[in-house]
């Protein structure tokens, strides 16, 4: 399999190392973007091993977000009353934020970051503490059977081994049962300049047309796509068993696949040219940064996002152009965000102080800018790279 390397964005800690003390040595790898030419799918060069990013000291909580709150509870009630599953699985269950909503039915939950998977066990949603392999399929095929539907949301782009994944979640579907991807959208990433959607664990950025051609030789198909707007862009992509013909395609799919193929998804040079705006936009950025600093202004980072990571530690952001994070999320508070070293307060409303705030968590700026009208009501700014490097 042919791979060429489009972009290189430097070295890169683990994004879930959130540390105590600044003084803090990390473990550092090479961040390089790879285009695999026969399926054009999009990856990291060199994967992290999964221990050191998913373990017993997991931050994000799905449940952080309101937007991420109600757009589960919102698919949960629409899968309940469209397919009228007896049993569910979801890999990668976080903190149950969607598989809470099954309670009436069989729904068990994979997630190998044990800190998490004691969340949901103590919710009474029997959660596997592990990775997705075939072989912990076939233990829960044992012990609980097969799936009407099997549910993952920004996970399976994290799972390094994708032919043993689908053909593990081939294997635990029942035969009409159907299988749900949710993670970015590559064609979003690209349009938005949003490299930041590439860090350690996104292993890859899916477009259509590559997990179109990831299933090509296993018993699963596409057979309908939502386009949505968490996380800064999102694919929900559904698939069901080949043999099951009562489902039928949807004319989306075709819809989307040459909307991708329109916007040069399959080429290269689609790539080539992304790689030249994102170190345009890697100068602009930290342009913006050195010109407030200037005046001494206070700059704070908003939602301490593993996204950002990715964006402060290529353009060389730190403590000396951004003093502090405020974030929600309490297993944040008191550390500092990794490689960068900036100091991550808790969330108690924007200081009097501040009026330049770099929107760490962009994909949020709705219910962000919802939150902060008085801050913007003062001449408070945002600061943002997506999709230009700007101040709004
Ligand atoms: P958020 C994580 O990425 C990791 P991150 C993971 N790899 C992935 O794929 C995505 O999630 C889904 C804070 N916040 O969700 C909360 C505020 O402080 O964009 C979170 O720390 N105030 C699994 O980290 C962060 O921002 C707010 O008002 O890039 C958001 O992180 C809001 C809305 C959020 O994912």
């Amino acid at each position: 399999m042919k791979r060429i390397e489009f972009l290189n964005l430097g070295r890169h800690p683990i994004t879930n190392n959130f540390f105590n003390k600044k003084k803090n040595k990390e473990f550092l790898y090479n961040l390089k973007l790879i285009y695999h030419k026969s399926t054009k799918l999009i990856s990291l060069g060199k994967f992290v091993p999964p221990k050191k990013m998913f373990n017993n000291k997991y931050a994000h909580r799905a449940s952080a977000s309101k937007t991420m709150q109600l757009a589960y509870k919102k698919l949960a009630v629409f899968l309940i009353k469209k397919y009228k599953p007896k049993s569910i699985l979801e890999i990668g269950s976080n903190d149950g934020c969607f598989i809470k909503h099954f309670k009436k039915i069989k729904n068990i939950g994979v997630e190998p970051c044990k800190n998490l998977a004691d969340i949901t066990n103590k919710l009474n949603i029997k959660t596997y503490p592990f990775f997705w392999t075939k072989k912990l399929s076939k233990k829960i095929i044992n012990a609980d059977g097969k799936f009407d539907i099997i549910y993952s949301a920004n996970t399976i782009s994290h799972i390094h081994n994708l032919k043993e994944t689908f053909e593990a979640i081939e294997l635990s579907l029942n035969e009409n049962g159907i299988f749900i991807l949710e993670d970015p959208s590559l064609l979003e990433a690209l349009k938005k300049n949003a490299y930041d959607q590439f860090y350690d664990e996104h292993a890859y950025v899916f477009s259509i047309t590559a997990l179109k051609n990831l299933v090509k030789n296993t018993g699963i198909e596409i057979f309908e796509i939502d386009k949505l707007k968490t996380h800064g862009g999102s694919n929900r992509v559904f698939f069901k068993k080949k043999t099951n013909r009562k489902i039928k395609i949807s004319r989306n799919y075709n819809k989307y696949l040459l909307e991708e193929k329109k916007y040069g998804i399959q080429n290269f040079t689609t790539y080539k040219k992304f790689a030249q705006r994102v170190k345009k936009s890697k100068q602009q950025l930290i342009n913006i940064f050195k010109n407030i600093k200037k005046n001494n202004k206070i700059i704070i980072g908003y939602g301490a996002t593993y996204k950002s990571s990715t964006v402060l530690n290529y353009c060389g952001i730190n403590n000396n152009l951004i003093d502090y994070f405020l974030d929600t999320t309490p297993t944040k508070f008191g550390k500092f965000t990794p490689g960068s070293k900036i100091p991550i307060h808790k969330y108690k409303g924007i200081p009097k102080n501040v009026s330049y705030a770099y929107l760490g968590a962009w994909n949020f700026k709705d219910e962000i800018f919802k939150k902060e009208k008085k801050y913007i009501k003062r001449g408070g700014k945002f600061i943002t790279h997506v999709p230009f490097p700007s101040v709004i």
